[in-house]
């Protein structure tokens, strides 16, 4: 019988599954196992089902007997592992695709809402129970700026941006997108294509980062694309804490060069720059874009059925290598 490795707690569902067929490990306190012992344990393993809290770098790889033959991520994201190590050593990996996007949009939107509408301070107030203190002036109390009818900017129009595109929608706003490549007219669904980001980022009203942390995309926010969004524009990431630059962000923040951000992802989580904290044009939260109960039990299902397919010889469901 295969061992499997499951290295955070996944949906009570999806583990029952898994030891039905496979000599299961699961762990059950849902405490993250530090990189020098997961090196230590792997290699009792066939299988591992990861998330993205995993350090699965070139020292896992390095270290491996060759007993390990698959990685099941639980996210569509997978930065976390060394796929060019995973490749050299002839190990799959799978990560779970199209199942988080309503969730991951879902989560754009409320950052949207949350961020121009001043969610944050508003909470913040009612909760200190200091709402009674304020003057309810029409004019200054709370006000924000309106979303209906404003311009989305999508950086990165894949599975996830479309379907935050498609829920923007019904706010009426109007979606203009910058891609590596051109859609389809289907795809693009209204959109209007800008092949290059410095050209789009003074239509932005709203400016929203779906795109997976690469390389090419590390801090695509930086300093000199910031300065080019209008006064009032809004920055929204549910991607990866990567595509920006903290300090850029902060300076745009901190000076008002940009209106407010929303933020579900970081640099070095959860150790977030604490300056993000003092900020009350920047509404954050502990990443949390595909957390809900439907979602984490399909992305864990999904895991392990790519795990059972391995093992049983079947095509994977959702392969990255
Ligand atoms: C996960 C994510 O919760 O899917 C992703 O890429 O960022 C989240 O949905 C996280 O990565 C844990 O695996």
């Amino acid at each position: 019988m295969p061992k499997i490795l499951v290295s955070r707690k996944i949906s009570d569902l999806a583990e029952e599954k898994l030891k039905n067929e496979f000599d299961v490990t699961l762990n059950l306190k849902d405490e993250p196992i530090p990189e020098t012992e997961l090196i230590k344990i792997i290699n009792d393993y066939d299988g591992m089902i990861s998330t993205g809290f995993d350090k699965i770098g070139e020292n896992f790889f390095s270290n491996l007997n060759g007993k390990l033959k698959i990685i099941a991520q639980v996210g569509v994201g997978y930065d976390n592992i060394s796929i060019k190590s995973a490749e050299q050593k002839k190990i799959k990996v799978t990560n779970t695709p199209n199942v988080l996007n309503e969730a991951v949009a879902e989560t754009t939107i409320l950052l949207i809402l949350a961020a121009s509408r001043r969610i944050g301070e508003a909470y913040n107030l009612v909760r200190s129970d200091n709402w009674k203190n304020q003057k309810p002036d029409l004019t200054k109390f709370m006000i924000g700026n309106s979303v209906t009818g404003k311009t989305l900017g999508i950086i990165g129009m894949g599975r996830i941006g479309r379907i935050a595109a498609k829920s923007a929608k019904a706010f009426g706003m109007k979606i203009i997108y910058y891609n590596r490549n051109k859609l389809s007219e289907e795809l693009e669904d209204g959109a209007k294509y800008y092949s290059d980001l410095n050209s789009m980022l003074p239509d932005c009203d709203f400016v929203s980062i779906h795109t997976p942390a690469t390389p090419d995309t590390k801090h695509i926010l930086n300093a000199s694309t910031l300065s080019l969004l209008p006064k009032h524009a809004v920055v929204i990431n549910t991607s990866r804490g990567s595509t920006i630059d903290d300090d850029a962000l902060l300076d745009a923040l901190e000076n008002k060069k940009i209106y407010a951000a929303g933020l579900d992802v970081f640099n070095n989580e959860p150790n977030l720059d604490k300056r993000y904290l003092k900020l009350d044009n920047c509404f954050v939260l502990p990443h949390i874009g595909s957390a809900t109960h439907e979602t984490r039990l399909a992305m864990s299902m999904m895991a392990v059925d790519n795990i059972h397919c391995f093992f049983n010889n079947k095509p994977l469901i959702s392969k990255v290598i």
